[in-house]
């Protein structure tokens, strides 16, 4: 080899070994082409959302708008219901529950009974004819620029495609580009499985126009093409010809402006962006900064090893077996942000079931916002991970919510406040849906509510606490200073009817409920103080708090799920919902309460390790906060099992080669839940101190995570190596004093506003 090609080479593969270190924690990449939606990559810019598959000769982008739902603007509320709440209630008390059920069933529930439904919205195809034989095809989701990328060399000519979706433009780029002049050739159409749509050439845009099935919504979607080619109109697509390069430019509206409101003008916004469209160079930069504004702050590494080079699936299935790549755990959690910067942006709708990524018009659970769980879940890691703006959309459907919920409480249960049930659609039910047995679940709002609480404790935001999440949080409370009733039974305050999370149907007294109530209350009091206001409501929630029914231990050394004693030790149901209290509540503690702590232990013991996805990364929380990191890393392994594994069919949850989350089948929920897992194991900050390395698993002896935040309005870096704290600094944004606990050492230091602060291993100041 001549010098200046050893050179080269050397050069090359030094910069190989430097991106790929850097790569294993924030790239998915792939040596095939996706076969199925679960294994293409998602873009989203909070509003648009699309699932790109990297086809050779066809390339598919399935695409999604969030407003595109079945049904329209109304109330659900069942007038006059709350007349037969006392019924419902005597009959739990006598041990009546199918009675209970059945009255309810027939007198109590949402109108109409069910919700609607977020529907796909239409694809786009693009067609590159001769192109099947082709080699080194790559295809990647690199998280650093949030860009889908596929390439690959067919007649000598290297073909590289680039998608991404831009906050700032509001529309889904999609960029070709060819390595010799003129050799791009290839056709644009789009299509819509709605039975009801169309599709319309005009100059150089293609229109779909969709209208759904039951309901009031419709949508245009619009690409524009620009391209250094021939274009020609073809039937129903648009055909280039002799390009070097070609950007197709997507935009879609529906009529939907608010949950009461259906007069927009899709035709008229989606032309307005795509007027306004940046070309593609202008564009990509503009959507970098944009995005990299809020991904660039948190950053998390863990070794990588051999196994973290290889393509994505492969790294999944490798981890079953040999879970010898950490890195896998950085990309996991970099993904969530990832999701959830592409799924939940101000102005945008929350991240539903599925973020925003859909392909069907019947998705499961209609790919809604189940809140007994799910949407909860999705919020998780937003503020930890430093993407406080993300979570904003969440707090706009509670001021919403807080509206339609009014009503509800009213007509439900003839109460004040506000009260939401398990689930919400984009029109803001709130009454109870489905069926009695499990929609009957009072606590949805009042879960949501500590969703704007615990924005104020990361944040210290006094204004953000007066102005949007006190009035809400006291809403919710008031909901319940009138509905929670006496127990004739044991004399405690309990919430009846409601039940605990799908199991057990109707009852009288869930103990998750009377968790979140506590915790609702506390917050409330809480607040009231801060903001000095409110004194004899406040009062009043202390008194009420407490007379609720506490949490008790039952006949096998379990946290009892209901008021009564009947906890099944061999059921293995996927919700574990009296254990809220340990996460993300915080009422059960080690030290706090460590008689309920071991109960609660004993009762996630008889649940067992298996589940669907999100089930799973619910118990990685809760062993972290148990502060047992191997049975924390024991539920991340099964979070990283692979669904597909060498084409077997799996049916627990675990993993797509997209890393999606399966329950199964897709549900975001889990990817959310458990990168916050990932995260609790290494650092906790809910109990008015930041516990460093509480639950770190063997299996990561060394790391190091910046731009982490934590309660007391903290943000921090922290090195750890061999299982031990190497270094730590602290960025106090609120000037609170910071207490730190390591192990068995706790360390109090007052902090000034603005002001970092470094520590050695032994907590020592650094000057
Ligand atoms: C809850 C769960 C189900 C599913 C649904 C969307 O009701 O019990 O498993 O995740 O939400």
């Amino acid at each position: 080899m001549k010098p200046l090609i050893q050179t080269v080479t050397f050069l090359t593969f030094i910069i190989f070994q430097c991106r790929a270190q850097s790569d294993v924690a924030s790239k998915l990449w792939y040596k095939q082409p996706a076969k199925q939606w679960e294994e293409a990559l998602p873009i989203g810019n909070g509003a648009l959302a699309a699932m790109v598959f990297g086809g050779v000769e066809t390339d598919q982008i399935q695409f999604n708008e969030e407003t595109l739902w079945t049904g329209e603007p109304r109330s659900y509320a069942h007038k006059g219901a709350s007349a037969h709440l006392g019924e419902i209630r005597r009959l739990l008390n006598e041990g009546q529950q199918k009675e209970a059920e059945k009255l309810a069933n027939e007198q109590f529930m949402s109108q109409p009974m069910r919700q609607m439904a977020y529907q796909a919205f239409g694809d786009v195809y693009v067609d590159f004819p001769g192109h099947a034989q082709h080699s080194a095809y790559v295809r990647e989701l690199d998280l650093r620029d949030a860009t889908v990328k596929s390439s690959y060399q067919s007649g000598g000519v290297r073909y590289t495609r680039a998608a991404f979706a831009s906050y700032p433009a509001k529309a889904i780029y999609y960029h070709i580009n060819s390595s010799q002049k003129g050799k791009l050739n290839f056709a644009v159409r789009m299509d819509a499985i709605h039975a009801s749509k169309e599709v319309k050439i005009n100059g150089n845009e293609i229109e779909l126009g969709v209208r759904v099935d039951k309901g009031a919504l419709h949508g245009i979607a619009r690409v524009k093409l620009i391209t250094d080619g021939a274009v020609k109109q073809e039937a129903g697509k648009l055909t280039v010809s002799n390009a070097t390069q070609a950007t197709l430019v997507l935009a879609a509206a529906t009529n939907y402006i608010d949950y009461k409101t259906i007069n927009g003008d899709p035709a008229q916004k989606v032309a307005g962006i795509l007027q306004q469209a940046p070309a593609f160079q202008t564009a990509w930069t503009a959507h970098r900064a944009d995005y990299q504004k809020l991904y660039n702050r948190f950053a998390l590494t863990l070794p990588a090893s051999n196994a973290s080079a290889s393509p994505t699936d492969e790294r999944l299935s490798q981890f079953k077996s040999k879970p010898d790549d950490p890195a896998l755990l950085a990309l996991y959690v970099q993904f969530a942000r990832y999701l959830l910067i592409a799924s939940s942006r101000p102005g945008t709708h929350p991240a539903n079931l599925q973020g925003k990524w859909n392909h069907k018009l019947n998705p499961s659970w209609d790919s809604k916002y189940t809140v007994n769980i799910n949407t909860e879940m999705n919020y998780w890691p937003a503020e930890m991970t430093n993407l406080r703006e993300c979570h904003e959309p969440l707090f706009q459907m509670v001021k919403d919510v807080s509206q339609t919920g009014t009503e509800v409480a009213k007509e439900h249960y003839n109460a004040k406040g506000w009260v939401l049930h398990h689930n919400t659609d984009v029109w803001r039910g709130a009454a109870p849906i489905n069926a009695s047995n499990h929609g009957i679940w009072v606590t949805g709002g009042a879960w949501l509510s500590l969703h704007l609480w615990e924005r104020y404790r990361f944040t210290e935001d006094k204004a953000f606490l007066q102005n949007t999440a006190y009035p809400l949080m006291k809403g919710a409370a008031e909901f319940f200073l009138d509905f929670l009733v006496k127990d004739p039974k044991t004399g405690f305050l309990i919430s009846s009817p409601s039940n605990s999370p799908e199991n057990g149907g109707l009852v009288a007294g869930p103990t998750m409920d009377h968790q979140i109530i506590r915790a609702l209350f506390k917050a409330c009091i809480e607040s009231a103080d801060i903001l000095k206001t409110d004194a004899a409501f406040a009062q009043k929630l202390a008194e009420t708090s407490q007379q609720i029914a506490p949490n008790r231990i039952g006949r096998y050394g379990q946290l009892q799920e209901w008021m009564t004693d009947i906890d099944d030790t061999t059921s293995h149901h996927r919700h574990v919902s009296h254990l809220w209290g340990i996460y993300p509540g915080e009422e059960i503690t080690p030290t706090g309460t460590p008689e309920l702590l071991k109960a609660a232990m004993q009762s996630l013991r008889y649940r067992g390790d298996d589940g669907t996805g999100w089930s799973l990364a619910w118990k990685i929380n809760y062993w972290a906060r148990f502060l047992d990191g191997e049975h924390a890393y024991t539920m991340i392994r099964k979070l990283f099992t692979p669904v597909y594994d060498a084409g077997q069919k799996m049916s627990g949850g675990g993993s797509y080669p997209n890393l999606f989350d399966a329950h199964p089948p897709f549900q975001i929920d889990g990817n959310f839940g458990g990168a916050a897992g990932i995260l609790e194991t290494l650092v906790q900050s809910h109990l008015g101190e930041i516990n460093l390395l509480p639950a770190l698993p063997e299996a990561l002896p060394t790391g190091q995570v910046t731009g982490l935040c934590a309660r007391g309005g903290f943000e921090m870096d922290m090195t750890w190596k061999n299982g031990k704290l190497e270094a730590l600094t602290i960025h106090s944004k609120a000037g609170k004093p910071c207490k730190l606990r390591y192990g068995n050492k706790v360390v109090s230091v007052n902090t000034t506003k603005g002001k970092t602060y470094r520590f050695g291993p032994d907590l020592k100041v650094l000057k």
